[in-house]
């Protein structure tokens, strides 16, 4: 028997899309390094279903159809490029090799180009939605040789998941376009979750809420706008007790891990200049949280505010307060996010699909909401949307929820509970709908102690100072008149 497409790697995903494809009607064939782990996934999940394995590479290869197609699950780095150089000499032009793995964006453009060179198509993939959303339907991203696609479309569109009957998989771009998106993704899912923990905060510690009464918040807002998968599950492990009766969430230690797609996201914002703020507090947030032992010592030695008993007057306003600062810093999180999206497109040459791309998060993987149904119909009615707080919907939601976005930061700022992520979503809100920031005198600044140059605003152009000139000013009549070649705009 011939297989439709072949999967290396069985660890949690491998297995678990292995299981999915075969659901849905495909021939799959199995490999894994450690031989032991195909014959038990033969033997046991596998069992009955269309599912074959390999006792080599050379043996796997020859039991699949062609064009080839070899899917890699294995994790991400050096073993994605061990496995691509075994098995780049056993497959014949026009063959395929997707990568699923949480492969970093520019390895992915690094092998789509050497797998040029030997005529194979590659395709990195984003795979959202872990061991779930693997078995019942991930969100997938795939980018990369755009021939592949016709071959793999049916495979992929069947076992994503699905949202109002549309697939969760869409073509994302040439090269790396699929795990840059899917970073993206990882990177807007930080943010996620640290906006939903300043909220858990802010009501236990401002508004004195049990974790049960905090749970019962979080299930009200999931029937609103903003019902997700993660404001699903907060609900879900705010109520979950231990075995003493007691809340388990209290017992976890608050120090965050990270496995590095943040970053990876926020130092991309870095390099191209975009301000995806959200991200960058959403990370250093987690940053700030492994420091326990500094922060206990300092917890002793530098005071603040106390939080008075009386601090929310109005428990019900309070919520609702918070709930629109949750949703308008959300906006502005997704909002930074396709700017960074549309500034990769521009400067890697990507042309990219942005409704699909919201229409790919919004089911199966963990950023999953109602809200993105909101982002791919604004997409699609305005396919070169510069920003999403230019659309309608998106303006009127923040314009309405700016109230309660504002008093709920100005009360955790007053009563000393950090806010990082509320608060750089309403300082970048501020500083992207003022027509003048004060980058003027930081220019002047620039021009003083380094000769590095301004220009002038057009209303204000003279003789001596020239519009569209990069102009230096001897501001202490000591300095010459020479200026830098190191000016950038
Ligand atoms: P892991 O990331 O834990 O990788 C384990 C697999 O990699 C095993 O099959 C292992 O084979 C194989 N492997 C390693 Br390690 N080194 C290898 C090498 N040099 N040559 C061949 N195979 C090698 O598995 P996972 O959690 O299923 O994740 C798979 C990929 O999907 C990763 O890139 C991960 O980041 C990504 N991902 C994971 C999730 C999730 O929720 N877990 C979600 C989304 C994406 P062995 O059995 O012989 O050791």
């Amino acid at each position: 028997m011939s297989a439709d497409f072949g999967l290396i790697g069985l660890a949690v995903m491998g297995q678990n899309l292995i299981l999915n494809a075969a659901d849905h009607g495909f021939t799959v064939c199995a490999y894994n390094r450690t031989q032991s782990k195909v014959d038990h996934f033969l033997a046991n999940e596998a069992k009955g279903k269309s599912i074959i394995g390999a006792t080599s590479i050379e043996d796997f290869i020859s039991k699949l159809k062609r064009p080839r197609k070899v899917m890699l699950l294995v994790k991400a780095g050096a073993p994605v490029d061990a496995l691509i150089n075994k098995i780049v000499p056993l497959l014949e032009k026009g063959d395929i090799i997707i990568d699923g793995g949480n492969s970093h964006f520019p390895d992915s453009n690094r092998r789509y180009e050497e797998l040029k060179k030997h005529g194979i198509l590659f395709v990195g993939s984003g795979v959202s939605g872990g061991e779930e959303g693997a078995r019942y339907g991930p969100s997938l991203m795939p980018g990369g040789s755009e021939e592949a696609w016709p071959h793999i479309k049916n495979i992929f569109q069947s076992i994503s998941a699905k949202s109002d009957g549309e697939p969760c998989c869409e073509w994302v771009g040439p090269a790396g376009a699929g795990h840059y998106v899917k970073m993206v993704h990882n990177g807007i899912e930080y943010g996620d979750m640290q906006l939903i923990c300043e909220a858990y905060d802010i009501m236990k510690r401002l508004g004195g809420f049990t974790d049960k009464e905090i749970s019962e918040v979080f299930a009200k807002w999931n029937k609103g706008v903003l019902d997700s998968f993660l404001v699903e599950i907060t609900r879900d492990i705010l109520k979950f007790d231990d075995v003493d009766g007691k809340p388990l969430v209290e017992k976890i230690m608050d120090t965050a891990g990270q496995k590095g797609t943040g970053k990876w996201t926020a130092i991309n914002a870095l390099d191209l200049g975009m301000p995806v703020t959200l991200i960058g507090e959403a990370v250093f947030a987690r940053c700030l949280s492994a420091l326990k032992n500094e922060r206990i010592r300092a917890s002793k030695v530098l005071p603040g505010p106390e939080v008075p008993k009386d601090a929310v007057k109005d428990r019900q306003q309070f919520v609702d307060d918070l709930e629109q600062a949750l949703y308008a810093s959300k906006i502005i999180s997704y909002a930074q996010g396709f700017m960074l999206i549309r500034e990769a497109a521009a400067t890697y040459g990507w042309k990219l699909n942005n409704p699909a791309i919201a229409l790919m998060w919004r089911g199966g993987c963990i950023i999953r909401s109602v809200f993105l149904a909101q982002i791919t119909k604004a997409y699609r009615q305005e396919p070169d949307l510069e920003n999403l707080l230019f659309n309608k919907f998106f303006a009127d939601a923040v314009t309405k929820a700016q109230s309660g976005w504002r008093k709920s930061i100005a009360l955790a700022t007053t009563y000393g509970i950090p806010t990082p992520a509320f608060s750089t979503a309403l300082s970048f809100y501020d500083g992207y709908r003022s027509e003048r920031l004060p980058a003027n005198l930081l220019q002047a600044q620039r021009d003083y102690f380094g000769a590095h140059t301004f220009r002038v605003l057009p209303e204000c152009a003279s003789d001596n100072l020239p519009v569209d000139k990069d102009i230096h000013i001897n501001w202490t009549g000591h300095g010459g008149n020479v200026s830098s070649s190191t000016y950038q705009a």
